[in-house]
């Protein structure tokens, strides 16, 4: 919470506590999971897949020991690990450009988590919701499966200081040599910088980058994540290219980034760089002295290779329970049987839930109902003019007024 805030972020502020949206949130954040270790059953990816080139991955049905205990929501959500940098936007008030660099520092932070997770997350069900707090950095958020075929999820955090909103819409494709994920969506961010800004809000939008697995055939499968990021500030005109390097032969241009962030007459304002695993930095233009924008939390053991903050995500303390709407993610019991090591649950619940969709889809066919998202809305963007999915029916105040418990039934 900024210690003297601006009208428009104590206004915010005001919402998040109105709708007293922390309540649950009581307990501090997960550390670790039930198990130690998963031990999964070691299958080569390349003996199931190279019967599967040319699929989706909407299409494959793999083994739920492929999975890993998230779901897509919960890998949205994972965006929300360093959004301390939005902060560090917000309070950058007198430099457009550095205040840039944070931003696409923070569009970059997302992809340390990827290394080592070469597992598909639960392809979350129609309906599916995700909700997030952490009262400690003071933002809430909230996600929804919009739409099942092509997997939709939409998305929106809020705090004092910035929404971060938007939606994941991945488009898969297994080439033999490569599995290549490529995200469709646009996401944005309005941020509301401290006292002492020229402007009262500012937004920016960007896209994300193509992920690809690698080495797939040669069994040693890796997460490489590349691609130029474009990202707009439509307040001031800023704007930032940021060239993420594919791998390479041997991984010799493994996990580099750089890029330039101009002004809206193209002058070069601030040059960027670094890694997405470890860390970045910026330098303004004329000068030598760089200044560490973002660094990665340190990685250990653990099971899925989950990041610590990963592991927070589907935790479930008893004082959340009578919050949570019954489409919760936590509340799934085929990715509470996997994150548990229960695979031959994991399994059977996930052909269970499956069916279920199926058949909810087929009544609406024969009714002839056409299926609507209860809390996204696609619109106009008001600034861009392209579609996105804009918050209704108000979740927060519902679910403060414990009127969510029958929003639906889907597992
Ligand atoms: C990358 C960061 C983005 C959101 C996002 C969406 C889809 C994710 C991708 C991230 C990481 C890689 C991913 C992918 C879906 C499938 C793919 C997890 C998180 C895995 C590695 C594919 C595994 C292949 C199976 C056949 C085992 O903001």
């Amino acid at each position: 919470v900024p210690p003297d805030p601006t009208g428009i972020q104590k206004k915010v502020l005001e919402t998040i506590m109105e709708d007293h949206s922390f309540n649950g949130y009581e307990d501090p954040p997960r550390e670790r999971l039930k198990i130690d270790a998963d031990n999964r059953p070691k299958l080569s990816l390349w003996s199931i897949l190279k019967n599967l080139i040319g699929k989706d991955m909407t299409k494959m049905t793999l083994p739920v020991t492929f999975n890993e205990c998230t779901s897509l929501l919960q890998r949205s959500a994972e965006d929300m690990e360093y959004v301390n940098l939005l902060d560090r936007a917000a309070e950058t008030i007198d430099d457009p450009g550095l205040r840039m660099a944070y931003i696409a520092a923070f569009a970059g932070s997302s992809y340390s988590s990827t290394i080592n997770r070469v597992a598909k997350p639960f392809n979350p069900l129609l309906g599916e919701t995700y909700e997030y707090c952490r009262p400690d950095q003071g933002f809430r958020m909230f996600a929804e499966q919009v739409s099942h075929h092509p997997p939709i999820g939409a998305l929106i955090a809020e705090s004092p200081r910035w929404d971060f909103y938007g939606e994941s819409n991945v488009e898969s494709k297994f080439y033999g040599r490569s599995f290549d994920i490529n995200p469709l969506g646009l996401w944005y961010i309005c941020l509301r910088p401290d006292k002492g800004c020229e402007n009262e809000e500012e937004l920016y939008s960007f896209r994300k980058l193509t992920s690809s697995v690698v080495g797939i055939m040669m069994g040693r499968p890796v997460v490489d994540n590349y691609g130029e990021m474009h990202i707009e500030n439509y307040t001031t005109g800023v704007h930032a290219v940021i060239n993420y390097k594919a791998r390479g032969w041997r991984g010799s241009s493994a996990y580099k980034l750089q890029g330039k962030i101009y002004d809206k007459d193209k002058n070069e304002l601030w040059t960027m760089g670094g890694t997405w695993n470890d860390k970045m930095w910026a330098k303004k233009t004329g000068s030598d002295k760089a200044v560490l924008l973002w660094k990665a939390h340190p990685r250990h053991k653990t099971p899925f290779n989950l990041t610590d903050f990963a592991i927070t995500l589907n935790a479930l303390p008893d004082r959340l329970k009578e919050w949570l709407p019954p489409t919760d993610t936590r509340l799934r019991p085929d990715q509470r049987a996997m994150e548990e090591g229960r695979y031959d649950d994991a399994s059977d619940d996930k052909n269970r839930v499956e069916q279920k969709q199926r058949a909810r889809r087929r009544e609406r066919e024969e009714a002839g109902i056409e299926y609507k998202p209860r809390w996204f809305e696609k619109v106009n963007h008001p600034v861009t003019g392209k579609e996105y999915y804009k918050p209704i029916n108000n979740y927060w105040k519902l679910r403060s007024e414990k009127k969510l418990s029958d929003v639906g039934d889907i597992f």
